[in-house]
């Protein structure tokens, strides 16, 4: 069995985990944050038999999309910081991590 762990934009969350269930997986959504835009994020655990996996992905896959971020920057002079011009970073789709499951049980 394995664990999905999918990072995807907070706007693509419920189309994502209503496809899921539709398609008879379950999933857990989860708030998160991103470290870099500190930038709400969500991301959503998928427990699957190891021959569902690319199944889980392509849904994943179809219904998050990337996205142009701007984010401010600042410029250090001699007299403090002075506010940059804007740097555009791409987001997305999904950050998908597949990992082991030693053990599951529902009890
Ligand atoms: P954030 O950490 O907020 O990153 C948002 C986007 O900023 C990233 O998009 C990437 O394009 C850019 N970025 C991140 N770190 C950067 C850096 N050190 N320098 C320049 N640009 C940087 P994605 O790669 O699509 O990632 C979207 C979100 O997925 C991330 O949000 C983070 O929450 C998660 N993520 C991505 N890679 C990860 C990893 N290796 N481990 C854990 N979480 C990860």
């Amino acid at each position: 069995m394995k664990l999905i762990l999918a990072i995807i934009n907070r706007d693509d969350a419920n189309a994502v985990t209503q496809s899921l269930t539709k398609a008879g997986f379950s999933s857990t959504k989860l708030s998160t944050t991103g470290g870099f835009l500190m930038a709400g994020n969500v991301t959503i655990l998928v427990g699957v038999d190891e021959e569902k996996v690319q199944s889980v992905i392509d849904i994943i896959k179809e219904h998050s999309h990337s996205r142009k971020e701007l984010i401010p920057t600042t410029t250090e002079m001699s007299y403090g910081y002075y506010p940059s011009m804007p740097v555009e970073v791409l987001v997305g789709g999904a950050t998908i991590f597949v990992v082991d499951i030693e053990r599951f049980e529902r009890v």
